[in-house]
């Protein structure tokens, strides 16, 4: 095999890195760092990049140091390109248009490599294709590797991105350094994570490990790039992840959760993995802090799939006179118990890639004072007067404007498609947030008193209930379902299970999951567990409750559930507000709370032989007997009702 050699020119000069094949001169290339201090990059880092040089051929290399002047090099750089367009009308403000193909997270091609198939998934007898994460074997993986990674970022730069999920050099936060060959990846992983020279910095002082993220958009194998501004090779896109070697490789897609590697490979893939070794929890939950009229403040942790509202709950704009909503994470939560046995959790993240279509100042004021400065819009619609749009925004905003669809067409609502694809994104940085939480950024993490499940479920499931334990709030966890949504490649309104929200970020096997969810009790003070549903729909086809600021009512019946107060009944499913404990004062509309707390007895039948089902054909002998006796009492309570 022959190596091309590695030499990392510091400003074209001095400092030369040997490979170990070194040696063989003959072969060697000088590649020089055209951007960054390759001075700063530990041993460890420094070979892992050469690794990533002589797999993928670059032409240049860039490390990342974070700053202004640096976005500002690659903005220009993306506008030649025709990647992004300015947004005058705003702030620092971009619009990227991906490749049509290339449009949400992809669940079939994300793999999880472990030696064993049982340590991915739960492997059960039942014939029925496993839907709790996909397998890969060690050879496999190297085979697809090969097929694809060699000579993927000829003639490009290859940027490397030093990033800390969690404030630099807090004990609950973790490095990671990805290797891109996309601008775009880069100035989103600016504003997602804590990106730059800092990280290189702590990453010296302190135990030297990360995680090694590579990413390529890759080169389809007829050589034809369809799109030139948005390079990526659709049909041969895998995403892998080797929780052994805390390792994500990612080939073929630029778009968010398939490139950004922080978010959903490195915080929730490999870092549930890392939690589970080290005795804590990394979940698909936005993190917020709420302060009643007393001026008590607890922090609750909720788990929704996505696309199911979780940003609009983390930045409430309470309706209940005196409270008061802080945001600190809009989407993953780490958490881990202190030395006094509380649950505290950390934000990994450093922004928001929010949903666009449906945010608006009727839904979510605070969003909409958070994007319009140093944003990155992808896929959204744009408007006559340099300005964006999309399904949702008010609508004044194009009264006298034309728009251009996200695929770049003229626009006008009669023609019948969305003006922005429905999983269209912001990607914004948090601190811009309005009611950011002033602890947002505490190296020590908040104190979680509750942890709240939901879905979109428009038939049988109440407004909201608590769990009866701990171990039935893991059930209650393990048996959520929602409809689809547009944020990965699933078609229609189908009822999908999705346990935790984590379906598809699952690290390891499932059943193994439910068992390090119980095993929290042992370790700490658990928090109190509600499952919410703010999308049930009555008899004539309409929601019966009109969520968004008015969720603070839930939130007010679950703070002094918090505090101890006896305001619930008990049902066959868990917990419910006792009459009058929901405050109903001062709603717009009736609200007709039979229909929404309603348990139908032939629906929760159903519901229990459908969770039955998914256990056995998904989770088999995996299922922890604790989640199985859960279930069997829910059934016999149900028989009962
Ligand atoms: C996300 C997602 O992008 O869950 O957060 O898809
Ligand atoms: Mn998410």
């Amino acid at each position: 095999m022959i190596y091309k050699g590695l030499t990392l020119f510091k400003d074209g000069y001095g400092l030369a890195l040997r490979t170990a094949q070194y040696n063989y001169r003959l072969y060697q290339r000088a590649l020089s760092v055209h951007y960054g201090n390759a001075a700063l990059l530990t041993p460890s880092v420094k070979s892992y990049v050469e690794e990533c040089v002589q797999l993928c051929q670059p032409d240049k290399i860039h490390i990342c140091d974070g700053s202004a002047k640096e976005s500002q090099m690659l903005q220009t750089h993306m506008l030649q390109q025709g990647t992004i367009i300015p947004l005058p009308k705003y702030e620092n403000c971009w619009l990227a248009r991906t490749n049509p193909a290339d449009v949400a997270r992809v669940e079939s091609k994300t793999f999880i490599c472990t030696a064993n198939k049982e340590e991915t998934v739960p492997v059960t007898n039942e014939g029925t294709p496993g839907a709790l994460g996909n397998w890969i074997s060690k050879k496999d993986m190297q085979k697809a590797i090969q097929e694809r990674f060699p000579s993927s970022m000829a003639g490009r730069t290859m940027y490397v991105i030093p990033f800390s999920m969690g404030p630099i050099g807090s004990p609950l936060s973790k490095i990671g350094i990805e290797v891109t060959d996309s601008p775009y990846v880069v100035e989103s992983m600016k504003i997602m994570t804590r990106a730059g020279t800092k990280v290189l910095e702590q990453l010296q002082t302190g135990d030297g490990q990360f995680v090694k993220c590579l990413h390529s958009v890759g080169k389809p194998k007829n050589g034809v790039i369809e799109q030139p501004s948005w390079p990526c090779d659709p049909e041969r896109t895998i995403i892998l992840h080797t929780p052994d070697n805390n390792e994500i490789v990612s080939y073929g897609s630029g778009y968010g959760g398939n490139s950004l590697l922080g978010k959903k490979c490195f915080a929730l893939r490999i870092g549930s993995t890392i939690a589970k070794r080290e005795g804590w929890l990394a979940e698909h939950m936005l993190i917020l802090g709420i302060t009643n009229p007393k001026g008590e403040k607890i922090y609750i942790a909720a788990a929704f799939p996505s696309a199911c509202g979780k940003t609009n709950l983390a930045m409430l704009t309470p309706t209940l006179p005196g409270y008061k909503v802080e945001c600190v994470g809009d989407d993953i939560a780490w958490m881990k118990f202190d030395s006094n046995g509380d649950l505290r959790a950390i934000n990994p993240e450093n922004g928001f890639f929010g949903v666009a279509p449906g945010t608006s100042m009727a839904t979510n004021p605070n969003a909409m004072k958070t994007i319009f400065r140093n944003s990155l819009f992808t896929n959204v619609a744009h408007t006559s007067d340099e300005g964006v749009y999309w399904e949702g925004m008010e609508e004044e905003n194009i009264k006298s404007v034309n728009v251009t669809d996200w695929l770049g067409k003229p626009w006008n609502k009669s023609n019948g498609k969305p003006a922005a694809h429905p999983n269209s994104r912001f990607c914004t940085p948090a601190a811009q947030c309005p009611i950011i939480d002033p602890a947002w950024e505490d190296p020590a993490g908040v104190p979680i008193s509750a942890i709240l499940f939901g879905g979109r479920r428009p038939a049988g499931v109440p407004l909201v209930y608590e769990a009866r334990s701990w171990a039935h709030g893991v059930f209650i966890g393990a048996a959520m379902r929602s409809e689809a949504t547009a944020a990965a490649e699933h078609k229609g309104k189908v009822i999908m299970h999705d346990p935790f929200a984590m379906r598809p970020f699952f690290g390891y096997n499932f059943g193994n999951y439910l068992s390090h969810w119980l095993s929290m009790e042992k370790r700490g003070r658990v928090p109190k567990i509600f499952h919410v549903n703010w999308f049930r729909k009555g008899a004539d086809g309409k929601f019966l409750w009109p969520g968004f600021g008015e969720n603070s009512r839930v939130l007010d019946w679950i703070f002094r559930r918090v505090k101890g107060e006896e305001c619930y009944q008990a049902s066959a499913i868990g917990n419910l507000p006792s009459q009058n404990a929901l405050i109903t004062q001062g709603l717009q509309e009736a609200i007709k709370l039979d229909e929404l707390f309603n348990l139908p007895k032939d629906f929760w039948e159903q519901e229990v032989i459908e969770i039955e089902k998914y256990f056995k054909t998904q989770v088999g002998d995996f299922l922890p007997t604790q989640v199985a006796q859960e279930l069997a009492g829910l059934k016999d309570r149900v028989s009962k009702m």
